[in-house]
């Protein structure tokens, strides 16, 4: 019998310059660039454990065996690495979810960038993080960028090789977000299908795509000179473009339910009332993030908390690069799981 074992954690990300269409869906080759940050809040921690007595794949989540559906998916993507070393030992991965429920976030993004860096671990592969980054993109577009911490682009690139994350900024400049869980109920339309959908009807896509495009250079020279009110303020355009473009597709459709309308009322009262800077940003569900000040989380917090119920207020800092955790991070991992279960 012979193990190559390898552990990572990798944080979610949610994105500020959103990443919605693909130019080509066997590489996830995205339409335009993109642009996020990473959160410490949210994490999955992934061990992988090629094991040359194993006659087929195996996944946990969350402690579970997963349908042989969502173990395909796991080995298609192990299949990438494997070619780099032109042998496929089968592998037996088990996944933490560390994403509150409540939150309701999608978790593929750390999901496939832990699963990326635990696989390259364990394979002892001699690839760079924009080298991973390439890698877990073939798992999840959003997973490009959690390979980083901070802020992150994804940039489109040429091609299946440059298509690849970067390191932006560490958003060390008093960076926070809360997260409004308004609904937690599984998700209608599959952000893959949704995008999907848009890009072959709407007839706003082109202009989404252009604008994007200048959004993410505004919002860089935002970054770089710490304005956040540019940022906050790019954020909630570019999000709200990404959701007209739902609202045009043929047949149309939304992410939002009337808790999400009444979510970003509670933003724009609060904000209004107190002068305080918080910028809305929503994802292909419900649920509505606001950027802020970490500074100014708490008070933003009590102002929200009018309108909404405190236990689905969930605030975050950003979040570090994905790492290698050792086998006693493991053991703690997943004794921390399971008094949270
Ligand atoms: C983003 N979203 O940039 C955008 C904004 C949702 C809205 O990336 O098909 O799960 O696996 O590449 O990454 C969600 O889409 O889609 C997403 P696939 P993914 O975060």
């Amino acid at each position: 019998m012979s193990q190559k074992i390898g552990i990572a954690r990798a944080h979610t990300n949610i994105a500020l310059i959103k990443y919605w269409g693909k130019r080509d869906k066997q590489l996830f080759l995205p339409m335009n660039s993109s642009l996020s940050l990473t959160l410490d809040a949210f994490y999955t921690d992934t061990k992988v454990i090629f094991d040359s007595d194993l006659t087929a794949d195996e996944f946990y989540l969350n402690g579970i065996l997963q349908d042989s559906k969502e173990i395909l998916k796991i080995s298609r993507f192990l299949d990438l690495f494997c070619e780099y070393i032109g042998e496929r030992t089968f592998a037996r991965v088990e996944s933490l979810n560390f994403v509150p429920t409540a939150a309701g976030l999608a978790s593929s993004a750390s999901a496939f960038a832990a699963l990326t860096l635990a696989t390259a671990t364990a394979l002892g592969l001699n690839l760079s993080r924009e080298e991973l980054s390439t890698l877990a993109r073939r798992g999840s577009g959003s997973s490009t960028r959690s390979l980083f911490g901070g802020f992150v682009e994804w940039d489109m690139g040429t091609g299946s090789a440059d298509s690849m994350a970067h390191p932006i900024d560490d958003a060390d400049w008093d960076i926070g977000m809360i997260v409004l869980a308004v609904n937690t109920g599984q998700k209608k339309i599959a952000s893959r299908e949704g995008m999907d959908h848009t890009v072959a009807t709407s007839p706003f896509y082109q202009a989404w795509v252009d604008t994007a495009k200048e959004d993410l250079q505004v919002i860089k020279q935002a970054i770089a000179d710490r304005d956040f009110e540019q940022v906050g303020q790019i954020t909630e355009h570019n999000g709200m473009k990404m959701h007209a473009t739902t609202l045009s597709a043929n047949p149309p459709f939304t992410y939002w339910s009337a808790d999400s309308v009444l979510a970003q009322e509670a933003v724009r009262q609060v904000r209004e009332e107190s002068g305080l800077s918080a910028y809305m940003t929503m994802d292909a569900g419900p649920n509505v993030k606001v950027l802020c000040r970490a500074s100014q989380m708490a008070e933003l917090v009590d102002g929200l908390s009018q309108y909404l119920p405190k236990e689905k207020i969930i605030t975050s800092l950003p979040g570090p690069a994905a790492y290698v955790l050792t086998d006693e991070d493991w053991q703690g991992s997943q004794q921390v799981f399971e008094e949270r279960s």
